[in-house]
């Protein structure tokens, strides 16, 4: 087992020598084409969706640490494997390492917006590890161990690969033994040496390309910085004054598929309006600031939400209003999808119909007062009220084009999810917690509800199996925003309690009781919490 430290040890170097070349060379120009990053995204979009449901219910945002993690740990097996396998068979190992690089590069060539070049990094890891490999595998191979002076004792020879000499008699020892042992130092100082340089120039090469992806992300913050985002035009009301009913931006939920946050420069962006359109127009964001800004308040929640989860919020959005873009671009007869492309190679397919049906369809710019945060898709991200973000909220947006929806299936679509995606109305508990220890008496109960688009008209609380009692709800600006209530529960008796709630939309109708998981087309059912009453 000793044997097989500095094989493996040398497997892993080369191969974290070769990584961190090409974190090096992709961080400049085109991050995305670090094979780590460009394998993670061929794994988050080959995983079945069930999967990723679990990952983001499960881990939430940090199931993209872990991915990376996981891809980092495996690498590292194969490294030490192969670091192994050079030991008798060096020309095999070399090819192996050649080839994980061409599976980087294979990754990194069909990413969504891939460019030829973005091969590149990854050769050159491959072609980088195998260099180190081959110069440090003949440092790591061991000398054989000096044989003991006392003869049954050696090493045995039994288990010994065919070809490998056998133990020296232990007679010839001696002298012999002395010569080995110090050419056994010398051996292991040069191993020393050489793996030392390897993880020096490694530290090096990683930190320089952390400094560099840092200073290429901070070129994009600062340009964010200096925005000042221009007065709507149409303002909204006056925002509403209860705590919780906007989420601020650094707790407002994040769901999406980019593995880094696309770090986008509004300098350099456009937005292409393309398609089945007469007038095919690019937009930049200048352009953008001069058209008449609308102020809105929308909720946006996630598809994946389960009944009572966390994964939607509500902010005041500054934007442009997406109608008259499209109309000015000319949206020919038939078609009746938009097909919103985002940096991080997304597809988002969203009626055309819903946007110019007289909502606030938007690309925003600005959320809670601020331009949009480098997660929620700065520059530009698109908003459909009413609609789940995975078919409505585009962020990072490069394209709108113009389609229809038996000509192409959206990113999500394709992988089994509804075309469409109206939200589901939808009520939640936020007070009492689940599992509270509460005091006998007036208990206040609270939560939110929604239904946007259709607004909501009722929301009620059921105690164990307690008529249904009406909740108070909170003054909203439209019928695009959850709905806040309460209601105080005279909680007399001690002892369990199941507190039940459901909500009636603007259109009158029922919220379903009918337990749904979130896939095909959003969770449904109503939330419960058990409470005890001391
Ligand atoms: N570019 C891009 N836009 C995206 C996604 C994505 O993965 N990439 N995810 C969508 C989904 S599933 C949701 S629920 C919302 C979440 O928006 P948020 O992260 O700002 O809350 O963004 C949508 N827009
Ligand atoms: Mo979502």
């Amino acid at each position: 087992m000793r044997r097989l430290i500095r094989p493996a040890l040398s497997g892993l170097l080369a191969a974290a020598g070769g990584i961190a070349t090409a974190e090096l060379v992709a961080s400049p120009v085109r991050p995305e084409s670090s094979p780590l990053v460009a394998i993670g995204g061929t794994v988050i979009d080959a995983t079945p969706t069930p999967v990723k449901e679990y990952a983001v219910a499960t881990f939430g945002t940090y199931d993209k640490p872990l991915l990376i993690g996981t891809i980092l740990a495996v690498l590292a097996l194969l490294a030490a494997a192969v670091g192994v396998l050079a030991v008798h068979h060096r020309a095999a190992a070399l090819l192996a390492i050649g080839a994980l690089g061409l599976v980087g590069a294979a990754a990194a060539l069909t990413r969504p917006m891939a460019r030829p070049i973005d091969a590149l990094p990854a050769l050159l890891a491959g072609a980088v590890s195998a260099g180190l490999l081959a110069w440090l595998a003949p440092k790591a191979a061991t000398a054989p161990p000096p044989p003991s002076p006392v003869p049954g004792t050696g090493p045995a020879t039994d288990g010994a690969p065919a070809g490998e000499p056998a133990a020296v008699p232990a007679a010839a020892a001696g002298d012999t033994s002395r010569d080995d042992r110090a050419a056994a130092r010398t051996g292991r100082r040069a191993f020393l040496v050489a793996a030392g340089l390897v993880a020096l120039g490694t530290a090096l090469a990683g930190g320089l390309a952390a400094i560099i992806r840092r200073s290429g992300a901070q070129a994009a913050d600062e340009a964010r910085a200096a925005i000042a985002l221009p007065a709507p035009a149409d303002p909204g009301p006056p925002p509403e004054q209860t705590p919780g009913f906007y989420t601020p931006n650094q707790d407002f939920y994040r769901v999406d598929i980019a593995l880094t946050v696309p770090r986008v420069d509004p300098r350099q962006w456009t937005l292409q309006i393309t398609g089945m359109v007469d007038r095919p127009t690019e937009l930049t964001f200048d352009d953008l600031l001069k058209q008449p800004l609308i102020e809105r308040d929308i909720t946006l929640n996630c598809v994946s939400n389960e009944v009572g989860g966390p994964y939607v919020g509500n902010a005041r959005w500054l934007g442009v209003p997406l109608a008259p873009l499209l109309r000015a671009a000319g949206v020919q007869a038939g078609a009746d999808q938009i097909v919103a492309r985002g940096a991080d190679g997304i597809t988002i397919g969203t009626p055309v119909a819903t946007v110019l049906d007289g909502r606030d369809a938007i690309l925003a710019l600005g959320m809670n007062g601020q331009a949009l945060p480098p997660e929620h898709g700065f520059p530009v991200r698109m908003l459909t009220p009413g609609l789940y973000g995975y078919v409505g909220a585009a962020k990072w947006i490069t394209s709108l084009e113009l389609a229809t929806f038996s000509s192409f299936d959206a990113y999500w679509v394709q992988r089994g999810w509804a075309a469409t995606g109206p939200v589901k109305t939808a009520s939640r508990i936020d007070r009492p917690k689940a599992f509270a220890q509460l005091a006998a008496g007036t208990v206040p109960v609270a939560g939110v509800a929604w239904a946007q688009h259709r607004g909501i008209s009722a929301v009620e609380v059921q105690v164990d199996d307690a008529p249904w009692q009406q909740a108070r709800l909170l003054p909203v600006p439209s019928t695009d925003t959850w709905v806040q209530w309460t209601w105080d529960w005279p909680a007399a008796t001690a002892g369990s309690h199941t507190l039940r709630v459901r909500a009636v939309d603007g259109t009158g109708a029922l919220q379903t009781e009918q337990r749904a998981d979130p896939f095909p087309n959003g969770a449904s059912g109503w939330q419960s919490v058990l409470v005890t009453v001391a």
